[in-house]
């Protein structure tokens, strides 16, 4: 049978408006995991759910030309890891698991730690979850990366910008790309410096080896490159800020939340990213014709998997939309069941590499949050689903922090 076609005609206004949950809306109502319509005026195949994830990873699709154009200009930049297929792929994604698995996610943990015991030993009067977080996590990620500076946190705002203004859907999308031109200029200058010796990181730190990476050809990555890849690894270290909003988010909004902090930590983590409205789909080409449920698909045609919705899909989870960390007590989780950073395998795949670092970032805040006492006063806690990352409209205020 061939595919549907959604029935609104170009779905791009009606994605910016509702980017979470959009595609798995027009899904439901057409009854079918896959569905033919028009982005950004392109032919394009719309997927969701984890058969269709497992499709959306398999070597009939690429990744080459497939992001939109505006994440070129604010989230990725041009020519990093995300962009590529083939042998470069495999040797800059071999950099990047290098630099960012082993012993590092606890690393980061633990300096992390250091942190927040140090912020509630300061007993603020009153912080905003996502800023601190996101200016306590550009410290940590600055330190890990070999970036010297005493001062690192000064740079988590234009560093929060690539995220959080990475879409054209707001006026506000122009602080992204002032974000990746100033980003550039900072990380380029990083990488220059350490090339010529004037700066010396640390052997094996992401700066020393981004900047000594030889491509398979035996060439430095350009400056551009250089800076877009290093700021690859210190950025999504400052993104986990948004998972800890919404864990935040979480512990004010659900009583399970607050007792699994306490007896299942694990298990929240994993809820909280099941749940939360943080990447909400990705984009790749087909490599050749293929046939998706047996229709014909030419070559080149853009394919988008639904992030949000796969996480969501019921023929994997159990009222899906309920808030339940018990959920994953004693559950296997297959490669793409959960996919709130990427399916399928981290070495060979376009997986997040950092999916360990992030879950153990949000084990350590989840353990805090259960060693301190703090207020929350009266605040907007909507989530903001027409913005990326869908965070709360108050970003989570807390008064009155100190330890417990
Ligand atoms: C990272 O820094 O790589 C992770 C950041 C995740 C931010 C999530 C929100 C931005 C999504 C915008 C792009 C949409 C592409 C279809």
């Amino acid at each position: 049978m061939p595919l549907f076609h959604a029935p609104q005609g170009d779905l791009t206004r009606f994605i910016a408006r509702d980017p979470y949950r959009a595609v798995s809306r027009i899904a439901d109502r057409l009854g079918a995991d896959a569905f033919r319509g028009k982005l950004m005026l392109g032919d394009t195949v719309f997927l969701t759910g984890h058969e269709k994830a497992r499709l959306f990873y398999s070597d009939e699709l690429m990744r080459q030309g497939a992001a939109p154009w505006f994440v070129k200009q604010t989230l990725f930049g041009r020519g990093g890891v995300q962009s590529l297929d083939g042998d470069e792929h495999h040797r800059r994604k071999a950099l990047h698991l290098r630099l960012m698995t082993r012993d590092v996610p606890d690393q980061l943990a633990d300096a992390f730690r250091d942190e927040l015991a140090r912020l509630a030993d300061s007993r603020p009067g009153r912080i905003v979850v996502q800023d601190e977080m996101a200016r306590i996590l550009t410290r940590v990620a600055c330190k890990w990366a070999g970036v010297p500076g005493s001062h690192p946190e000064t740079h988590a705002g234009m560093l929060s910008d690539l995220f959080e203004h990475a879409a054209p859907i707001h006026m506000s999308f122009m602080r992204g790309v002032t974000a990746r031109r100033k980003a550039n200029a900072w990380a380029g200058d990083l990488i220059a410096s350490a090339r010529t010796g004037n700066l010396r990181p640390t052997r094996g730190s992401a700066l020393d080896e981004i900047a000594n990476y030889r491509t398979v050809d035996g060439v430095p990555l350009s400056r551009e490159v250089g800076a877009v890849e290093l700021l690859n690894v210190i950025r999504p270290v400052v993104a986990v800020s948004a998972f800890l909003t919404f864990t935040a988010h979480a512990l004010a909004t659900h009583e399970r939340a607050r007792a699994a902090a306490e007896d299942a930590p694990d298990t929240l983590v994993q809820e909280v990213r099941r749940t939360a409205p943080f990447f909400p789909m990705l984009a790749a080409r087909t490599v050749r014709d293929i046939e998706i449920e047996g229709d014909p698909v030419a070559a080149g045609t853009r394919v988008v998997l639904d992030i949000y919705g796969t996480n969501r899909d019921a023929r994997v989870w159990d009222d899906p939309f309920m808030f339940r960390p018990s959920r994953f007590q004693n559950r296997e989780v297959g490669p793409y069941d959960l996919i709130p950073q990427g399916g399928g395998d981290h070495a060979s795949g376009h997986r997040c590499p950092g999916e360990w670092i992030t879950i153990a970032l949000m084990r350590a805040f989840t353990d805090w949050t259960t060693r301190i006492d703090y207020k929350r006063p009266r605040q907007d806690l909507d989530l903001e689903m027409g913005t990326l990352p869908a965070l709360p409209s108050s970003r989570m205020i807390w008064t009155d922090l100190r330890p417990a």
